[in-house]
């Protein structure tokens, strides 16, 4: 008999384990199980978010056999732990990703709906964990789900933000950013772990004492400590049987009230306390690319990191083995410059607390520490004020000064007299106010550095990172980045992915170079046919969504040409509206000019501080308010911004893409990971030769991918040749028509110099070059309209592009990152 504790208004009968149990009926006990003592809630009087929580816990009670065997294998001797440090880690809603990996989506969607509820309706129900800005934190989520599913032993490491990034409303045309409240009706898949906490310093001064031996040591008085309380998620592999670890770290003050001391004064100034030590968990920075130089930024990734090296040494005690052996147990892995700190926190840990002598702490640090770059933008590399650094972190300056010591001293003696070549590598920015240079830190510090796509990687070879490449060559590596086809694919494509497991079996979910065996129904009109309704139905709901939150209707058989990405002006969205504008202008001039039927969608965050990003909004939004209520258009053009674009909102949008935008200035983008989402669901990409676009095309074919632009190359020397974008705009007759209607106001009624900024930033530097893109892009565009136009041939495109993308899986670059970087093996078969 299914036991109903407390209501009575179902019983059935239940088999047997209500904790581990996969049959319909324990799974139905599970849950009503947590509606009636996790949720303290009676069946009867259950709400769809009571029902959500319940279906989450007994989801994560299945997960818990195979995440204990994992966590002991972190005590494994024989087994190297991959530790990737990410201030970020955006993993998108837990549930429906956990259902595909357990392998459980239909057995729980059964149980559910015997319930008298909608799993759909439920995965609705939760709120994503927001916990980073975009690409660089959603690859760290990718990442996992890799290492959990190729069974290497991981811990991501991170921050608990109690506001993720902010959710983005869009009101009379503008971003308005609302505070995240994640956690506001609770997490049920976090694991709160109030034992494994850690004391973390800041501040304060440094002392010098002798040890019992007579040696010199030095004592780091902190001015304040604060505590860092693990809180752990299971990160399940997709059917592998291993379940990783995201343990991520909430600030608390170490004693909250001291009741015996206090008397007035006292209790406001521990109250004080008790709030600022809880401030350095509380918000996410919603600033992705140029770096901000905000004192609780870095106490943020000191914290972080101090807490998970700390964690570190502990499992390694817990090996029972030396920590003169950490390099051999673990590999930690930096993700961009974000815990750089680590390297100097870590060689603090080794040198002041174990007592070890330099050397050999500084080899272990090395063997263990490595590099991702991801940005060439040189506002974007993290520096920190010398005043700010040692105000908070006293120990690690000096610590920062005596590695840069012996460093510069090794570079002096292999080139002598070359002190320009010092002052360049040198850890210390020397010129004008002094800095602490973070990239160097993480490159004199690691035994690898890598780039995230091959164009990437060799600008960096060439460009930033030039002269470290002239010193140590033998630790640069390439991996180009990649994401996981469980969550964008069979989670938010389970059409598309059903279509392909009937053609060509499900091998291709962990074996995506298998896809390659859909190459041979490509041409084939019934494949072609059912490929293409996937798409329409795709497009359907996408559609609907669009009405729901914007109120615009759009044609699912248009063509969805689609730029969802953070809004920078790196990125050009802004050329795109010039395309927009370039069509309506064609219309304009001749009502009945063939322009053929396209819905543009938008999507991406701002940064807050970031007022051109927030007017190319306005001006997205403005143009869509003109043109898609133009009676000469005649719906034949629909613009949308599609608002707040997260993960959740990514899973609708990347399937329902006909035409994929990728249209960064040559040189710019370090690799993006959304031109991949997009290919592996049947879009075709539009864009220039920039990070990863250049390899998608290189395995797609060049005749499946639309091309336009100037080169990182021809970038470089138009801009040393004195680029000057009045002559590309005095010389185009079309350019010159679109940007005098962004300057005439024709999108801004009633305040015509609302775009100014724009078009002067746009006439007068250009410092992204879209008018001497402009042309090519135009061009391209055409080219694609006619693509579009023939249906069979498209569509062959399409599933080409699918074919031919499985080189982008996060798993391939998790092996690379694995034997090449970490030489980390997988955990042996059962
Ligand atoms: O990392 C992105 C790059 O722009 C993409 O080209 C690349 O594909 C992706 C993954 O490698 N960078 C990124 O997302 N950066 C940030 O989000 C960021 C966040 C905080 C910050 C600086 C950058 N302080």
């Amino acid at each position: 008999k299914l036991v109903h504790r407390g209501d009575s208004s179902s019983s059935r009968e239940t088999t047997g384990d209500i904790r581990r149990g996969m049959d319909c009926a324990d799974l139905k006990q599970a849950i009503i199980d947590h509606i009636n003592f996790t949720q303290a809630r009676l069946v009867s009087q259950a709400t769809l978010n009571d029902w959500y929580m319940a279906v989450a816990y007994a989801v994560r009670d299945r997960m818990l056999d195979d995440w204990h065997v994992s966590l002991g294998h972190l005590r494994n001797r024989s087994l190297k732990i991959v530790s990737y440090l990410s201030a970020e880690f955006l993993m998108g809603p837990h549930l429906g990703n956990n259902l595909v990996n357990l392998g459980i989506v239909e057995s729980v969607r059964r149980a559910v709906a015997e319930l008298g509820q909608n799993l759909d309706d439920l995965l609705r129900q939760e709120e994503e964990p927001g916990l980073g800005n975009g690409g660089l934190g959603r690859l760290a989520a990718c990442y996992l789900d890799s290492l959990a599913t190729l069974r290497v032993p991981a811990i991501g490491y991170g921050i608990r933000y109690e506001f993720g990034i902010f959710d983005q409303e869009i009101r009379d045309g503008w971003q308005v950013e609302i505070t995240d409240k994640w956690l506001r009706m609770g997490n049920p898949w976090e694991i709160c772990r109030p034992d494994i906490s850690y004391l973390v310093k800041l501040g304060g001064h440094t002392e010098q004492y002798s040890d019992e031996n007579d040696c010199l040591r030095v004592r780091w008085v902190p001015g304040k400590v604060i505590k860092g309380v693990a809180y752990d998620t299971p990160v399940a592999g997709y059917c592998s049987g291993v379940t990783d670890l995201l343990r991520l770290w909430k600030s608390e003050a170490v004693e909250s009230f001291n009741f015996q001391a206090f008397n007035l004064g006292d209790y406001y100034r521990a109250v004080d306390e008790k709030v600022s030590s809880e401030t350095i968990s509380k918000v996410l920075y919603p600033n992705d690319e140029p770096q901000i130089g905000k004192q609780l930024r870095l106490a943020q990734q000191y914290f972080f990191v101090s807490c998970s090296l700390q964690d570190m040494l502990r499992i390694q005690r817990l090996r029972g083995e030396n920590i003169g052996d950490l390099a051999g147990s673990f590999a930690v892995q930096l993700n961009d410059t974000h815990p750089s700190i680590a390297v100097a926190e870590l060689m603090r840990l080794l040198v002041d607390e174990q007592m070890m002598e330099w050397e050999p702490a500084w080899e272990i640090t090395c063997n263990v520490m490595a590099y991702t770059n991801h940005t060439l933008l040189p506002e974007a590399l993290e520096k920190w004020p010398l005043p700010l650094f040692s105000a908070m972190l006293p120990r690690h300056l000096e610590i920062i000064f005596e590695i840069n010591r012996r460093f510069l001293d090794q570079v002096r003696s292999a080139s002598p007299g070359d002190d320009g070549l010092a002052a360049r590598l040198s850890i210390i920015d020397e010129g004008g106010e002094r800095y602490v240079r973070m990239a160097h830190l993480a490159s004199v510090g690691s035994h690898a550095i890598n780039g995230v796509a091959a164009l990437h990687t060799e600008l960096l070879k060439e460009t930033v990172l030039k002269d470290f490449h002239d010193l140590y060559p033998e630790r640069f590596h390439n991996v180009t980045n990649g994401v996981t086809p469980r969550r964008w694919v069979l989670l938010s494509n389970p059409a598309l992915a059903r279509l392909i497991s009937g053609k060509i079996g499900e091998g291709w979910v962990t074996r995506p170079e298998e896809l390659r065996a859909l190459e041979k129904f490509a041409g084939q009109p019934a494949f072609q046919k059912s490929w293409r309704k996937v798409k329409l139905e795709n497009k359907s709901i996408l559609a609907a969504v669009i009405r729901e939150r914007t109120g615009i209707q759009v044609d699912p058989a248009s063509l969805f040409d689609v730029l969802v990405k953070r809004i920078h002006e790196y990125k050009r969205q802004h050329l795109k509206v010039l395309h927009i504008i370039t069509l309506f202008n064609r219309i304009k001039a001749d009502p009945k000019s063939e322009v053929r039927s396209r819905t543009f969608i938008f999507g991406g965050k701002a940064a807050p501080g970031y007022h051109m990003a927030k007017l190319i909004i306005k001006l997205i939004t403005s143009v869509g308010e003109v043109v898609n209520n133009d009676p000469d258009v005649a719906g034949r053009l629909k613009v949308v911004f599609f608002p707040d674009f997260n993960v959740t909102n990514g899973q609708l949008v990347y399937p329902a893409a006909d035409l994929s935008e990728q249209i960064s200035t040559a040189g710019k983008e370090a690799s993006g990971t959304g031109n991949m989402k997009f290919s592996l669901n049947g879009a075709l990409t539009i864009g220039t030769l920039d990070g990863a676009n250049v390899e998608i095309r290189q395995e797609v074919g060049e005749e499946n991918f639309f091309l336009f632009g100037h080169t990182a190359a021809e970038v470089q020397e138009l801009k040393s040749r004195g680029y000057d974008p009045r002559s590309w705009y005095e010389g185009n007759a079309p350019l010159r028509a679109v940007i005098d209607r962004i300057a005439a106001g024709d999108f801004s009624p009633g305040d015509r110099n609302l775009f100014q900024p724009l078009v002067d930033q746009l006439l007068g530097h250009d410092d992204y070059l879209l008018l001497a893109d402009y042309q090519a892009y135009m061009d391209c565009q055409d080219r694609v309209d006619a693509a579009f136009r023939d249906r069979d041939a498209w569509t062959e495109m399409s599933i080409l592009n699918v074919a031919r993308m499985g080189m982008f899986s996060s798993d391939r670059a998790i092996r690379e990152y694995c034997e090449n970087i970490w030489h980390a093996p997988p955990i042996p078969g059962d």
